[in-house]
């Protein structure tokens, strides 16, 4: 088998860290691995299959012999090395924001756009980690019946932000309760995160909703490669370490019954329904951590639409909303004959 190196862009944070679980878990068939951060991180040893590897300092020097670069050091990092990296000959698919709506780049999630992928030009996007869970739960119903509006509130966990938000909810939950403080030290959110609900997530705009929201919108109609679908957001952050959560009504054109949509979810990919409310059955982030696939339960017709679906959809937004997806689109890329070297 040929040579593959891969090179991870931000291998110290959050993200960075579930890839490289991720590519062992799935025994990526990768022979060298690079691990690149900044320079506070340069010199740092990660374990990877067992044995140490050296993190390096990010410089535009970094993807010699470099296949495919997995990146995760936020969108100014990736505007400007991702292009480099495609200059040097790698396929750099991208965990941030920036590229995702560029229309030379593909957004892809291999359960529901994969054959995107086609025409990728050495950028892919992963999209944001809601967007993702949500469309693997909601792919088959498009393609079955077909969806009309969908009316999105999230419940999102801090590690969506990284692990200086993880570390910020554990301490202020151990200043409340181990130090019996009143007030907290606030410096990752707004507001308190500990016992609190924060309806904010990324920067507002103008119209009153959030660039989280907005990429919900976004991102989803390009996914499904139709505009035509209206989409509207709450996006919500919660004080859960790990695992989104996600309120959805479906308004289909087509009517279609809950049991139906137990049926054509249980056949499709990545997606499994925990639905006995009679056991207490639904799904969770607790349920859900450290798992590749997307839960969902709760499935009931709206009493208000005949047309209308409520959906609760779970998953480890650090899985299937980050790593894994990157390294299924790694996966497919491979696979495909994607890779610029293959
Ligand atoms: P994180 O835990 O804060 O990690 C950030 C990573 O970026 C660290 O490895 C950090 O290295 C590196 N980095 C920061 N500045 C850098 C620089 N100047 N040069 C090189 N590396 C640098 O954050 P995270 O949760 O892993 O998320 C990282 C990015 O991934 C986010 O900004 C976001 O764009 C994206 N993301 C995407 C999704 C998704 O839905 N697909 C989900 C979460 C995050 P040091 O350790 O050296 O500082
Ligand atoms: N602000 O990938 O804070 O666009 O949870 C993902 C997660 C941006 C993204 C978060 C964010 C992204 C968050």
């Amino acid at each position: 088998m040929k040579k593959l190196t891969v090179a991870i862009m931000g291998a110290t944070g959050a993200v960075g860290q579930e890839m490289l679980r991720t590519l062992e878990q799935r025994h990526f068939p990768c022979t060298t691995l690079r691990l690149l951060a900044s320079e506070r991180s340069a010199g740092k040893k990660i374990p990877f299959r067992g044995k140490l590897h050296v993190v390096e300092q990010l410089t535009a020097g970094s993807f010699a012999g470099v296949d495919i670069v997995l990146a995760s050091a936020g969108g100014a990092i990736s505007k400007e090395f991702a292009p480099k990296a495609v200059e040097a000959g790698a396929v750099v698919v991208d965990n941030t924001s920036y590229f995702r709506m560029d229309p030379e780049v593909p957004l892809v999630v291999p359960e529901a756009n994969a054959d995107a992928l086609a025409k990728h030009k050495g950028i892919i996007a992963n999209p944001n980690c809601s967007t993702a869970q949500m469309i693997v739960a909601i792919a088959p119903i498009h393609r079955a019946v077909g969806i009309r509006r969908l009316v999105i509130s999230t419940y999102q966990s801090v590690s969506g932000t990284g692990q200086k938000a993880i570390d910020e909810c554990l301490r202020q939950t151990r200043e409340i309760l181990v130090e019996g403080k009143q007030e907290v030290e606030k410096k990752v959110y707004p507001h308190q995160i500990a016992f609190n609900v924060i309806p904010h997530i990324d920067s507002f705009l103008e119209n009153g909703y959030t660039k989280e929201e907005m990429k919900m919108v976004n991102e989803t109609r390009k996914i499904l490669g139709d505009d035509s679908i209206a989409i509207t957001a709450t996006t919500v952050r919660v004080p859960v370490l790990r695992g989104h959560s996600e309120s959805v009504n479906v308004e289909t054109r087509k009517r279609i019954t809950p049991a139906e949509v137990r049926a054509l979810l249980a056949d499709a990919p990545g997606v499994v329904v925990v639905d006995d409310p009679s056991q207490n059955d639904y799904p969770t982030p607790i349920y859900c951590e450290g798992r590749d696939e997307t839960y969902v339960g709760r499935i009931r017709e709206d009493i208000s639409n005949p047309n209308g679906l409520e959906m609760w959809i779970v998953s480890d937004n650090l899985r299937k909303g980050a790593a894994l997806n990157a390294v299924q689109i790694a996966e497919e890329l491979l696979a495909r004959g994607l890779l610029k070297r293959s």
